[in-house]
């Protein structure tokens, strides 16, 4: 009997010490590979928030698409499969509206005003909308302003995009974007390696860091410096997880992964003057200055699209413009 007691004794403590010590596991979904600026938010994210939490929770990133797309990491961490993602504003755009006003082309002149919206009150508004579709949003990191590439020509002029066959991301406001500039635009999920190598699609758009890692030099020629969106990512995480947490622990974690934004948004910047050295050494035709302002002229009319006819979309969007103009 008395060893019975003791064995129940010994069993409980193991069990108590167990669900004290049992970290939490978090995964992170990006569907991008390591280097690239999805991981190097997630890996931040995974150190900060191993240390500050002293090992309570510990977390792993599924990279490389292991997980699949951009919109199938979305429908994970809304069913709590996983329980954070850090995706392209691009995929966004089916599940919410909302997302399609940071895509809006020209929107941003510069990193300052993207982070003084996004960290602002109308960035926390957009966070905040998008719990109704199950997400909780941290955050935003970047991707950074996306350029043009191609391997038909040099694209300086509107004339030179008219009939390009370029990917775009799966996202209805760049779609748009890229038929109101006269390509002919081809969404298509994340990775696109091969299509581009075998000319399924002539052309693509990404910020230069995906040019380098992803070496698209290899296969793509011209190198056209549009700027025409600023790309960001939504650090997010799901919602019915998120519900589950205790008050310190969900500040602990928006905490952690804004500061991992901030770093990695810094981190992304800093590189992109050598990126831009490298691309040219590896062969590729840059135009530095495309006429900017005969793209934005082609593009004006979006925001008066069915695209923005949702009045809480359309309204976020006009706020905005209105606070960078
Ligand atoms: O970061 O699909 C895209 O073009 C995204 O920018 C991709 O996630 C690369």
């Amino acid at each position: 009997m008395k060893k019975l007691v003791t064995l129940l004794l010994m069993f409980s403590v193991v069990c108590f010490a167990g669900s004290v010590f049992a970290a939490t596991k978090i995964k992170v979904g990006v569907v991008t590979k390591p280097g690239s600026a999805q991981n190097i938010a997630a890996e931040k994210f995974k150190e900060l928030i191993e240390q500050r939490s002293g090992g309570s929770f510990t977390v792993k990133v599924y990279h490389s698409a292991s997980l699949g797309n951009e919109t199938e990491i979305l429908q994970q961490v809304q069913m709590n499969t996983i329980q954070m993602g850090i995706v392209t504003g691009g995929p966004f755009d089916t599940f919410n509206p909302i997302a399609r006003v940071i895509n809006y082309p020209f929107l941003f002149k510069d990193n300052a005003q993207a982070d003084e919206i996004l960290d602002g009150p109308l960035g926390k508004e957009i966070l905040k909308s998008l719990e109704s579709n199950g997400f909780k949003g941290l955050s935003f990191s970047e991707n950074g302003f996306r350029n043009l590439t191609n391997n038909k020509r040099a694209v300086k002029t509107p004339a030179d995009i008219d009939g390009l066959k370029v990917r775009v991301m799966n996202s209805a406001i760049h779609k748009a974007i890229w038929q109101a500039l006269g390509a002919n635009p081809t969404p298509m999920a994340w990775p696109i390696y091969t299509e581009l190598e075998q000319g399924v699609i002539d052309g693509q758009e990404n910020p230069l860091w995906v040019m380098e890692v992803y070496k698209f030099y290899e296969i793509q020629k011209h190198l056209s410096m549009t700027r025409h969106v600023y790309s960001y990512h939504i650090d997010v995480a799901s919602l019915k997880w998120w519900n589950t947490l205790k008050k310190a622990d969900q500040d602990m974690i928006q905490t952690a992964m804004y500061d991992a934004a901030v770093y990695q948004r810094r981190d992304n910047r800093s590189k992109d003057a050598a990126r831009l050295e490298l691309l040219k050494e590896k062969g590729m035709q840059v135009i530095e200055n495309p006429d900017v302002s005969a793209f934005r002229a082609r593009v004006a009319d979006l925001k008066d699209m069915e695209l923005y006819s949702d009045p809480a979309v359309k309204e976020m969007l006009l706020k905005i413009m209105d606070a960078v103009r």
